[in-house]
């Protein structure tokens, strides 16, 4: 028993945990329970049997006697305030502290304070008057974010912080805000904090609402201050399960796009050729006649952006309303390689374990994924991870952040993953590192396995894949040795033509080495879209249903929706294009998915214009709603109430922050009335009840309510009311019911796409995918200031191909590839190897999907982004130019 001022109690850790359990007051600055306590500050000594000790760092004695309010501890606390003054006019909790304490900052005279202040950033603003020197940024910075931006320099009374001589913008700093959320004094701090100051200041009225992230599928939970319709700051949520309290420059600052003006505020009906602003009956009524008019030969095009219950309805919409299984998401052009390669092998096709595994492996292969961009917080967690002294290997054809902290980089050539892999389970057969009691007990096919892939024996394969035999083996051997190997993988692994069986792959290694059913292991594909996870999650593909129920078992949802459901699959979405163009499909609904940017052009083009009509439920005229015979407005994820499932499985709420514009609506609204207009009436009041018919029809959310979902959402499989969530899978079995429960090993030879069949002579291989600041199509990030950061989509290519091609840093190069051209600014680097480019696809203007070419995934029909032969030419060479 622990005595803390007046009270006893049983808490045990620091003295500052157990003064907080006992519910004590123990002011502090520069403590931060994600990286510790460090002790500098000061401001949390309090008295333990009678001496001074700083709370955060001390262990609490059981038995000790600790005071927190005695007079000396108050005097101290102001001579402690006073110092502090000498150093800093701070603002923010320091200054509330000195308040408090009665400190003047008269008792030691002249003040002693760095000037140095920046605004170079966008975002982040510096101000070294204010600092305390508490080193809270800089703990946030290198343990939290991996960054390393900050240090401080000099000594005594002379220390500083300090990011470097030059300009805060020329660091290595990727706006992810944490110094500035940790930061008591105000020395560093950002646009959007000091806005709410300002708003607050000016006496408005502001709230604060704990909400889901809208971007990426990390998940991360936001809490959004608003005052009247706009959306003021945002800052993480502490202790949630996805970031605790991290975020990236997206989550963070990217949300001017909310109330920008060029957001859809009403219905638009083509008339004369241009889309004109209509009522919303006179929208809805031709939507549905038209939907009606075309039964038999429709299809629905879900979204990802939007929510569980959104994409529900969407599905339900085509099935039960429309009589079709023609209803596919942004999953096909992403993860649905994942999903097939994982199924194959698993059972399942989802992610087998969290993300705060992560901080559990010993060992990280990260595979087709360049996380530190894509799922920055993830990628952060990555980081730390090493940090931590976890060994980390990468395979990408690019040195990305990761690859370069990597103890091994596999920096293989594009479109040869399923060599690579198959070249370590060699390795691993040949060193004797698999698993072979749980092979026994959990696996088929390892004999069969093993004479198939001596072909694949490292020494064998390096002519084909680039890599270094001497290198796959130190990866075969660090992941055959982990105690706990974990792998995350992207798009990298799966957009290309043998991406799911790449994937498979990447199963065999887990199950290999007995990497699979519990803590710190298995694979995990980072999800890209927000809600990408439950889009396919909802029944948003053409051949199963909600909850992934097969198409044959049908019943027991018919039963619930009163409706028959066709039994034939529908089509895949480059199918959906096929069908259009040869005139068997008619009308097409998109909610929320640009594919005129996005998809390769080669498929959407003459598909579209194909059509005889196009509905496009947007929040802005994207390009192919610029094509629609019919634009729907419907709200951002700021704006409407639901669920997004993350990653990681986890289904966790979105909650209205602040109203939709004009007279766009909630995109459930819409579709309800939709449905309604079509002969399948709908009654839900709200978006909870949708997710109450969503947990009848799926077994796996058949626990799931709103009031549930509260406290950091479940994780699915949820099978009953009272069930907890599950963050492990496979933890006994796998779900391959005709191969008693084992997973079946798959022997995949490699075969080189059909793309670089039609190669011109010159062609170099490029890869495309994502920065950091922009977010797919760009509709949102493109109008907030990440597009003053980074306000194009450049080509990354080696100096030594520039130098062949006569292409100088900066300049305009046109790309030419069998499907198509297009123009980018060089950017030369060296983070690509001779070979090999890389372009991003965020800005109409690049149009970069009208270079990709039309290969597919041979088993789950996603394109082949990642690996297009262009042939790279100044522009002023003519002779490219007029090709
Ligand atoms: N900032 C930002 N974040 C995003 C998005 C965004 O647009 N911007 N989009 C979201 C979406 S929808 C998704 S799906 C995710 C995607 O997230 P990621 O999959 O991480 O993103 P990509 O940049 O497309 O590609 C990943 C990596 O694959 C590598 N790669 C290319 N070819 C090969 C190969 O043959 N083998 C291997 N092993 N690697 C290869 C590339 O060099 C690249 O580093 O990001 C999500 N998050
Ligand atoms: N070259 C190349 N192309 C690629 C890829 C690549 O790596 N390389 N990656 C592919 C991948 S993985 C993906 S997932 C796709 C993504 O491609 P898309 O799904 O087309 O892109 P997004 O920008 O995520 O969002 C689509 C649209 O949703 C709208 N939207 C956002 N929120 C809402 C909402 O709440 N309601 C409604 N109604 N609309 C909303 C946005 O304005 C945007 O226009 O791109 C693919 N294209
Ligand atoms: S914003 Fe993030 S990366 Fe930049 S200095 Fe602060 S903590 Fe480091
Ligand atoms: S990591 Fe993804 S979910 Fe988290 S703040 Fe950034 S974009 Fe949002
Ligand atoms: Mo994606």
């Amino acid at each position: 028993m622990t005595r803390v001022d007046d009270k006893e109690t049983e808490a045990t850790g620091t003295v500052l945990d157990v003064c907080r359990a006992a519910g004590a007051d123990v002011p502090t600055l520069c403590f931060d329970e994600r990286t510790g306590g460090a002790g500098h500050c000061r401001a949390c000594i309090v008295e333990v049997d009678g001496r001074f000790v700083p709370a955060c760092t001390t262990p609490c004695r059981s038995g000790a006697v600790i005071q927190t309010t005695t007079p000396a501890l108050t005097a101290y606390r102001q001579d402690l305030c006073e110092l502090m003054l000498v150093e800093a006019a701070p603002r923010g909790a320091a200054a509330a502290l000195c308040a408090e304490a009665g400190a003047t900052g008269a008792r030691y005279g002249t003040p002693h304070r760095s000037e140095r202040h920046d605004e170079s950033h966008r975002y982040l603003r510096l101000d070294l008057s204010a600092c305390i020197k508490c080193r809270l940024c800089e703990g946030a910075c290198d343990d939290i974010q991996g960054q390393h931006v900050f240090a401080f320099a000099g000594r005594g009374i002379d220390t500083t912080l300090t990011w470097g001589p030059g300009a805060f913008d020329d660091t290595a700093c990727v706006g992810c805000g944490a110094c500035a959320s940790v930061c008591p004094s105000g020395a560093i701090t950002d646009v959007d904090r000091l806005r709410a100051e300002a708003v607050t200041g000016a006496g408005a009225a502001t709230r604060t609402v704990q909400t889901t992230c809208g971007y990426c599928g990390v998940g991360c939970q936001l809490d959004v201050t608003a005052s009247g319709d706009e959306v003021v700051q945002i800052e993480g949520t502490r202790h949630a399960a996805a970031n605790d309290g991290h975020l990236c420059i997206k989550g963070r600052y990217a949300h001017k796009f909310v109330r920008h003006p060029e957001r859809l505020t009403t219905p638009l009906i083509r008339k004369n050729g241009k889309l004109e602003p209509s009522s919303w009956d006179e929208a809805l009524a031709l939507v549905a006649s038209k939907m009606l008019e075309h039964r038999g030969h429709v299809a629905g095009l879900s979204s990802s952006r939007c929510t569980n219950e959104e994409n529900y309805l969407l599905q339900k919409w085509m099935r039960a309303g429309l009589g079709t299984n023609n209803v596919d998401c942004c999953a096909r052009v992403c993860h649905a390689p994942t999903a097939a390669g994982m199924r194959r092998v698993f059972g399942t096709g989802a992610a087998t374990n969290s993300l705060k595994d992560i901080a559990k492996a010993d060992v990280l292969l990260v595979a087709g994924s360049n996380a530190t961009a894509a799922h920055p917080v993830t990628g952060a967690r990555l980081k730390r991870a090493v940090g931590h002294g976890a060994a980390l290997i990468v395979i990408d054809p690019r040195a990305t952040e990761l690859a370069q902290i990597a103890d091994v980089h596999l920096q293989l050539r594009p479109g040869t993953n399923t060599v690579l892999l198959n070249s370590i389970a060699a390795a691993l057969f040949d060193e004797g590192l698999v698993d072979r009691d749980f092979l026994a007990l959990r696996a088929s096919g390892v004999a069969e396995l093993e004479a198939f892939v001596v072909q694949y024996l490292p020494e064998r394969c390096a002519d084909v894949s680039g890599v270094d035999a001497a290198l796959v083996r130190k990866a075969a051997r660090l992941w055959g040795t982990a105690r706990r190997p974990l792998s995350i993988h992207g798009l990298g692994m799966t957009e290309h033509y043998q991406g799911s069986e790449g994937v498979m792959l990447l199963c065999n290694l887990a199950v290999l080495v007995g990497g699979i059913g519990r803590d710190g292991v298995g694979i995990n594909p980072l999800r890209g879209q927000n809600n990408v996870q439950g889009a396919a999650d909802m029944g948003c593909q053409p051949d199963s249903l909600t909850g992934y129920i097969p198409l044959s078992q049908a019943e027991h949802v018919a039963a619930i929706w009163g409706r028959p459901i066709p039994t034939d699959a529908g089509l895949t979405l480059p199918r959906m294009y096929q069908a259009a163009v040869r005139g068997d499909l008619r009308a097409l609904f998109i909610l929320g998915e640009d594919v005129v940017q996005t998809d390769p052009a080669a498929h959407v083009d003459e598909a579209l214009a194909a059509l005889d009509f196009l509905v496009v439920q947007e929040i802005f005229l994207s390009k192919t709603a610029e094509r629609a015979h019919v634009v729907l407005p419907g709200a951002c994820f700021f704006e409407k109430d639901g669920t997004f499932t993350n990653g990681e499985r986890r289904v966790q709420r979105v909650r209205q922050v602040v109203p939709p514009p004009a007279d766009a609506r909630a995109d459930w609204q819409i579709l309800v009335d939709l449905m309604n207009r079509t002969g399948l009436p709908q009654h839900f009041a709200n978006p909870a009840a949708i997710m109450d018919e969503i947990a009848r029809v799926s077994p796996s959310l058949r626990g799931v309510s709103y009031a549930r979902l509260d406290d950091d959402g479940l994780q699915w499989p949820v099978p009953m009311a009272d069930h907890r969530g599950t963050s492990i899978l496979h933890t006994t079995t796998f779900a391959q019911p005709t191969n008693a429960g084992r997973a079946p090993l798959q022997r995949v030879l490699h075969e080189p796409s059909p793309a670089l069949l039609r190669a011109a002579p010159g062609s170099l291989l490029l890869i495309t995918g994502r920065v950091l600041e922009h977010y797919n199509c760009g509709t949102m990030t493109r109008r907030t200031d990440n597009a003053v950061i980074v306000s194009d989509d450049a080509l990354d290519i080696h100096p030594d191909d520039a130098f062949d091609r006569g292409v100088d840093d900066g300049a305009v190069v046109t790309l030419t590839s069998p499907w198509g051209t297009t123009r980018a600014r060089a950017h030369l680097t060296s983070d690509v190897k001779p070979g090999t480019v890389f372009l991003s696809f965020h800005f109409p203007e690049t149009d970069t999907n009208a270079v990709t070419s039309d290969v597919l995934d041979r088993l789950a029909d996603c394109p082949e982004y990642k690996l297009t032969p262009v042939v790279v030419a100044p522009i002023s060479d003519l002779s490219e130019t007029t090709r």
